[in-house]
């Protein structure tokens, strides 16, 4: 069995893994800087990953937990799909320490850094410098800062996702809140421009939408677990809705058959327009999950978004 090696925090893969004292645990791959595993105190895994994912390799981002898409969305664009950084080797970012050890020993966050390659620089000819931080709060919520600067000659601009791969108990028993009337683009239909009804989001099939301005804090119900995802985001003013469903499930060597019924996407991202840093500048970019029992999860949509 891997073994860990809790003076690193890493596990055998060479995952970091963090603690927080309310038990909870995270997992983070240096490849792609992609969380991989979330668990609450009593251990329930809160990420989906698909039992299909060793099928790709490395390059290949791991189907599951949170990849992160930059500097591209999607096909927005001339780069592979979502973009590179989730195919890349980050490293420890020793500039910032930041191990922080809580009392116990164990590590709370993680701070990462990506710098592009000579070979990103001929598909993307731009000097940068992204520093990730990943923590576990006290009570447990896992929370994804990203840091952009550009230390480039000139300007660039580039878009932006965590793509969120949520577990949960059945897709036709979830809803989300907060994304009601706001307008979205169908990746669907060539990124057609609609707007979504009063009620709250459920799901019945495909669905690939970018929903934009969204608020901060919305909501993700899962009626059988009785657990509702509070997500928090900052500076990343869209939100992405992915299911594949049925079809498109069985045409995806790294995903089972029937696993769309597993897991939800819910991204925190800049989709719909390209952020653009003069040189010099910086990008802050925010995700904070929470997983509440949904009894109480009103009084954490009433709290304000990320302070
Ligand atoms: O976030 C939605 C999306 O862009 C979908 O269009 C779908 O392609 C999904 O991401 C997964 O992309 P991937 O490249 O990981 O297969």
């Amino acid at each position: 069995a891997a073994s860990t090696d809790p003076e690193a925090g890493r596990d055998g893969d060479g995952a970091v893994l963090l603690r927080s004292p309310s038990g909870a645990t995270a997992r983070v791959s240096l490849h792609g800087g992609q969380v991989v595993s979330w668990k609450n105190d009593r251990g329930d895994e809160l990420l989906f990953t698909s039992s299909k994912q060793a099928i790709m390799k490395p390059p290949k981002a791991m189907r599951g937990g949170i990849p992160i898409c930059f500097p591209q969305f999607g096909n927005c664009g001339t780069l592979e799909r979502h973009g590179f950084a989730r195919n890349r080797m980050w490293a420890l970012d020793e500039e910032h320490p930041g191990l922080s050890r809580s009392d116990s020993g164990s590590r709370s966050l993680v701070d990462l850094i990506l710098k592009p390659s000579e070979e990103d620089q001929k598909s993307w000819p731009h000097s940068f410098e992204f520093r990730l931080r990943i923590s576990l709060t006290k009570d447990g919520d896992l929370s994804l800062v990203s840091r952009i600067r550009n230390v480039n000659g000139k300007p660039f601009s580039f878009s932006f996702a965590y793509h969120t791969y949520l577990s949960v108990s059945d897709i036709s028993e979830v809803r989300i809140e907060g994304l009601e009337t706001l307008d979205y683009l169908d990746n669907l239909s060539q990124r057609e421009r609609h707007t979504e009804q009063g009620d709250a989001i459920t799901f019945e099939s495909e669905v690939d939408r970018v929903y934009v301005s969204s608020p901060n804090v919305i909501a993700v119900l899962d009626h059988e677990k009785k657990r509702t995802f509070v997500i928090r985001k900052d500076g990343l003013p869209d939100t992405v809705v992915w299911n594949p469903w049925e079809k498109k499930a069985k045409t995806m060597a790294d995903f089972g058959d029937e696993e769309y019924k597993q897991t939800l996407c819910v991204d925190a991202a800049a989709a719909e327009r390209p952020i653009t840093l003069r040189p010099g500048e910086e990008w802050t970019g925010r995700l904070e999950l929470s997983a509440v029992p949904s009894t109480n999860c009103s009084d954490h949509l009433d709290q304000p978004g990320i302070m």
